[in-house]
């Protein structure tokens, strides 16, 4: 039955677009409803050329709690020691209601920002991490929770995690699950920033204005480069580069920030 509260509310500042989790009393953990309108109004904020900067943030004391364990539960007919009747498969679950959202906040071609409110476990976690930035406020935490219920980092986790914060510590927080402070956040490179709670959405608004003020050209083919170098040896991306940089060179909005450079005045980026 769906629920009568919007799962996700949107909301524009400018050029900013805001989507706020909205399951408050479950962490905003994902229901199907939820990863549904989640995707929905993040294929929109791609589409729509007045959106410059996305921000992902949680309603109330919550980020993200990951997938909804009353509803996985709900799968096993007799609670969770029985086997279910149909052999259940996870990887589809993920495949059709994780994947494509997932992928569309690595490759559209905007900054996306997390701003993490609460805490962040299991595929909350991993939302956090495949945004381009993460901002948490200081009572916000991480938990890679999935082996706490017997399964595996998903939903991006083992490619942005090692990528994040190494090799060791990466394994450590998959398997322990253990929960990280958004200090220990901080340290380990897991987070860009970390402010005073009630401080979040001014820091996250000013990040997020200052991004969706830069030319909308350089900043998509900078998120291409940098997502790219990652399967990339080095002779490979610095030809990447070179083509991007040409692709760059040719906007409008390179001629105004040089101009805008010598003339000692503020630039104005169209996105042309
Ligand atoms: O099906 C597939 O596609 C597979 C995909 C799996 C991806 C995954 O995400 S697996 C991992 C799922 N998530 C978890 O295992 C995290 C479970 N939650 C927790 O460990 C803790 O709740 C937290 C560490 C996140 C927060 O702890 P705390 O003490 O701050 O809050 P709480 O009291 O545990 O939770 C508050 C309420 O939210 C509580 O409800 P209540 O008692 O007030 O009625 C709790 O049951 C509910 N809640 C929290 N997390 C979930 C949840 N309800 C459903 N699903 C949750 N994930």
């Amino acid at each position: 039955m769906p629920e009568t509260q919007p799962a996700v509310l949107i909301e524009n500042e400018g050029s900013v677009r805001t989507i706020r989790l909205n399951r408050p009393e479950v962490l905003n953990a994902f229901n199907n409803e939820l990863l549904s309108a989640l995707g929905k109004a993040v294929r929109e904020a791609e589409k729509d050329r007045q959106v410059r900067c996305l921000v992902l943030t949680g309603a109330g004391r919550g980020f993200s709690s990951g997938q909804d364990l009353a509803d996985v539960a709900a799968r096993y007919p007799n609670g969770a020691s029985d086997q279910p009747i149909e052999p259940i498969e996870l990887g589809r679950h993920l495949r059709e209601h994780y994947h494509p959202l997932l992928t569309i906040l690595r490759t559209m071609e905007k900054p996306v920002i997390a701003a993490v409110n609460g805490v962040a476990a299991g595929a909350g976690c991993s939302l956090a991490l495949m945004c381009d930035l993460r901002i948490a406020a200081e009572s916000a935490s991480f938990v890679e929770a999935f082996i706490n219920v017997g399964l595996v980092p998903d939903s991006g986790s083992t490619f942005m995690l090692p990528r994040l914060v190494g090799f060791s510590r990466a394994m450590e927080l998959a398997m322990t699950g253990r929960k990280v402070t958004a200090v220990e956040a901080l340290q380990i490179g897991l987070v860009n920033q970390v402010v005073p709670d009630a401080q979040l959405p001014e820091a996250t608004m000013k990040l997020a204005k200052r991004l969706a003020e830069l030319p909308p050209r350089g900043i998509a083919l900078t998120k291409r480069a940098i997502n790219a170098s990652w399967a990339a040896d080095l002779a490979t991306q610095l030809e990447y580069e070179a083509m991007l940089q040409t692709t760059a060179g040719q906007t409008r909005d390179h001629r105004e920030g040089v101009r805008a450079f010598l003339e000692k005045r503020r630039p104005q980026f169209t996105g042309e």
